[in-house]
């Protein structure tokens, strides 16, 4: 379409002059007009489609993205610019639909994109929560909750005429089908099924975010069950996963039977990933169907399901892999009950290993049992999850089906993650290289080339470029949040959900540590911002306490002249995909510190590299893959490694302590939690409590690593200080990042699980 025609049709769709148009309004014209340009690329073919089940997708705002994946985004801006409006503008008056926790609802987000941009017949299914994640705010220095609504008048949903019941104990509910459509870049268009209760009431949520939690009816898809691992075990998420499955299982049915499927062949119409274990009901779900439904026998009808589902595992946490009480199942879908308890039976007689039940002796159910016994892939999110997978957390499973163990290491979309939200750095890659990259991450690989990297002009550009956006950053954080940053300092940032594992009590530490050292006289020589954004589980006590030292800190700095000018600690409040697409593009150094072998893959970390900063990491996750890509130059790796780990909490003698003890620096920070300055901006009861929980616990091990981290943090500081050679390290991160795009994971996805036709 030429600019002319676009104009014309922005223009019909605004209906009236773009110049006289809010932002709004032209936001609300935009949307149209991608819908329709969306739907006309719909494509349905293809005998065999993916079902990628996720009770999270985290996708963010989708105006610009899918003006980019319409090829218009360029066209579009200039429209705007004429008419004296800033499509930067426009997009802020889009709502952030937060449907998602973190990585893994972030995930299935940037896989919908890939399978779409690759050509493959995928469809996401979900939930249409109303308010998402919580919004977070903070009052006397701790966070507080308020719903975050996204559904205004005009939205991507699209209501559909798809209707399905949903049988629990009690009451029948009717759940309708919402699609988003999801733009491939330059490719089809598939879509995102989003469910919802006919009855929900929003009128039930009360003060923040507590509401009536016994209405099912009217709360079932209210929120996203805001917990990024800590099983509260609350009931409501089994009814909420079961509806979620239910409509999924009726969906693949409907469209299989359409099709011409006898259900005998039914994986050769379906492939369902099972996006960690909050979709695993969808297994005994799809056999009581077939059998209960289509009159199929419950052997065959457990062999066909086994053939058409496959399992990811997204955490070793244990406390996060779920175990339902069978109390649960039998107060909202005891329809499942039987299903299960067969399931649970044949494993029984194949196998006399306890740990590989299904149902346990406290009468829970596993649900990632039910997965790999019943699923014919299990596979982990990066290289080293996968063995630990393997070697240790599911190693009863390996050892009966190491066939079915595969790793798949997480990818990251390069539209949103480069592309949108930071063309500046992409137009001067295309500059370099060509366009290629854009639909064969691995190209980028050509930057490492002596050409680019001894070629001091070009190392320059991109400092510029990096320069420019820790502006805009300064300015956004300036607007939008009143909070002040120098652009001319490094920016060391930590975003993250807030969890222990994470380590920001670490950095805490090690801020702490910067604190007393410039107080004592010794300035760093660049300046230095640390920013930090996380929300913490409303219930999770440590978490919060931590988010309150953290913003404690911040205003101790910012009263203290001395200390000010050469240390700025900021704790960004609501860290959303809006904020991190600000974030990630202005970052010198990337944390990535979690305790080895406790973070499965991370997805910020790849976001981090693609876009020029240079990790400060463990060797957890990904970081591995990192380190091994860029080399021993461009990352800063500190710690204890995994297997050192694991081996000390198999021994369980680590006490905190100790190391407390013989360490003065670290002993001094963490004084410092409860002395007198903490004390006169914090609440004792908050800082008391996570310096006891360091004292006396420490479960994720930051003491034995202190050193080693303000070592490397020191090192990259001093590094810093040569430009051009931190250019260099810029230039091999982005050169290496081909390898996260989730173009390449999906590619691997297909091969080795779904197997679907590319068109
Ligand atoms: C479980 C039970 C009850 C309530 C909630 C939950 C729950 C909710 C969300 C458990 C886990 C999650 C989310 C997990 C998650 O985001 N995991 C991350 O997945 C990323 C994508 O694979 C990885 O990169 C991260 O390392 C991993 O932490």
């Amino acid at each position: 379409m030429d600019r002319i025609e676009l104009e014309n049709r922005l223009q019909r769709a605004c209906k009236k002059d773009l110049s006289a148009c809010s932002d709004a309004e032209l936001w609300g014209g935009l949307l149209s007009l991608v819908q329709e340009m969306a739907a006309k690329k719909e494509t349905s073919g293809g005998k065999k489609k993916l079902y990628y089940i996720s009770a999270e997708f985290l996708i963010g705002k989708l105006l610009s993205n899918n003006l980019i994946n319409l090829g218009i985004y360029q066209d579009v801006k200039e429209i705007l610019a004429a008419h004296g409006k800033s499509l930067s503008q426009v997009e802020e008056a889009e709502p952030e639909p937060s449907l998602g926790n973190g990585g893994l609802g972030r995930l299935a987000a940037c896989f919908l994109d890939s399978i779409a941009t690759l050509g493959l017949n995928g469809d996401g299914v979900g939930l249409n929560y109303h308010f998402g994640l919580f919004k977070q705010l903070f009052k006397d220095n701790k966070q507080v909750e308020v719903p975050n609504p996204w559904i205004t008048d005009r939205s991507w949903l699209n209501r559909t005429d798809i209707t399905f019941d949903v049988p629990y104990r009690d009451f029948t509910l009717k759940a309708r089908m919402y699609d988003i459509l999801v733009t491939g870049y330059e490719n089809r268009t598939n879509k995102l099924h989003l469910f919802d209760v006919e009855t929900v009431d929003e009128s039930l949520v009360k003060e923040g975010i507590s509401f009536d939690k016994t209405d099912i009816a009217k709360n079932l898809t209210l929120f996203l069950y805001p917990d990024d691992s800590d099983d509260e075990g609350r009931i409501l998420r089994i009814y909420q996963q079961y509806f979620m499955v239910s409509c999924a299982a009726q969906l693949i049915l409907k469209e299989a039977a359409a099709k011409g499927s006898n259900f005998h062949d039914l994986p050769d119409y379906a492939v369902i990933q099972i996006n960690d274990t909050h979709p695993t009901m969808v297994i005994p779900e799809l056999i009581r169907l077939l059998t209960a439904e289509h009159g199929m026998e419950m052997d065959e009808a457990i062999q066909v399901v086994s053939r058409t589902c496959a399992y990811t595992n997204h955490t070793i946490l244990a406390e996060a892999l779920e175990t339902w009480p069978m109390d649960f199942f039998k107060k909202a879908v005891p329809q499942l009950i039987p299903i299960m308890e067969i399931l649970d039976d044949k494993v029984r007689r194949k196998f006399d290993d306890p740990s590989v039940y299904i149902i346990d002796k406290a009468d829970r159910v596993h649900m990632a049992h039910i997965d790999i016994h019943y699923g014919f892939s299990v596979n982990g999110v990066a290289a080293l999850h996968t063995e630990i997978l393997k070697e240790t957390e599911l190693n009863s499973f390996y050892k009966l089906y190491p066939e079915k163990f595969n790793n798949k290491t997480n990818g990251i979309t390069f539209r949103r993650w480069l592309m949108h939200c930071d063309p500046q750095l992409a137009d001067f890659i295309t500059g370099l290289i060509g366009d290629g990259w854009k639909k064969d991450a691995s190209a980028l690989q050509a930057l490492n080339d002596p050409r680019f990297t001894g070629n001091i002009k070009i190392l320059h550009q991109l400092l510029a470029i990096k320069e420019q956006k820790k502006e805009e950053l300064a300015q956004y954080l300036k607007e939008t949040q009143g909070i002040s940053v120098n652009p001319a300092s490094i920016f060391d940032i930590q975003i993250k959900r807030l969890h222990e594992y994470k380590r920001q009590q670490m950095n805490l530490l090690y801020l702490i540590r910067k604190y007393l050292e410039i107080k004592r006289g010794k300035k760093p020589t660049t300046p230095i911002t640390a920013i930090f954004g996380a929300k913490a589980a409303p219930a999770y006590v440590i978490a919060k306490d931590i988010i309150h030292g953290i913003l404690c800190l911040e205003e101790i700095i910012a009263g203290d002249a001395d200390v000010r000018p050469y240390l700025n600690v900021v704790m960004a409040g609501n860290y959303n995909v809006t904020l991190a697409e600000k974030l990630i593009p202005a970052c010198d150094i990337s944390e990535q510190i979690s305790l080895a072998s406790k973070e499965a893959s991370g997805t910020g970390n790849m976001k981090f590299m693609l876009n020029g900063a240079v990790t400060l990491g463990t060797e957890d996750g990904a970081n591995v893959e990192i380190h091994s890509l860029v080399g021993d130059d461009s990352i800063y790796i500190f710690g204890d490694r995994s297997d050192t780990v694991i081996a000390r909490y198999k021994e369980g003698s680590y006490k905190s302590k100790d190391w407390y003890e013989k360490d003065p620096a670290l002993k001094e920070a963490v004084d410092f939690l409860t002395g007198p300055q903490m004390m006169a901006v914090g609440c004792a009861e908050n800082l008391n409590r996570l310096s006891h929980e360091l004292l006396s616990k420490d479960w994720f091990m930051t003491f034995p690593d202190f050193a080693a981290y303000c070592a490397a943090k020191e090192q990259a500081f001093a590094d810093y200080e040569n430009r051009t050679a931190w250019a260099v390290k810029m230039l091999i991160n982005i050169s290496q990042a081909g390898y996260f795009s989730s173009d390449r994971t999906i590619e691997e996805y297909n091969r080795d699980i779904w197997r679907l036709e590319q068109q």
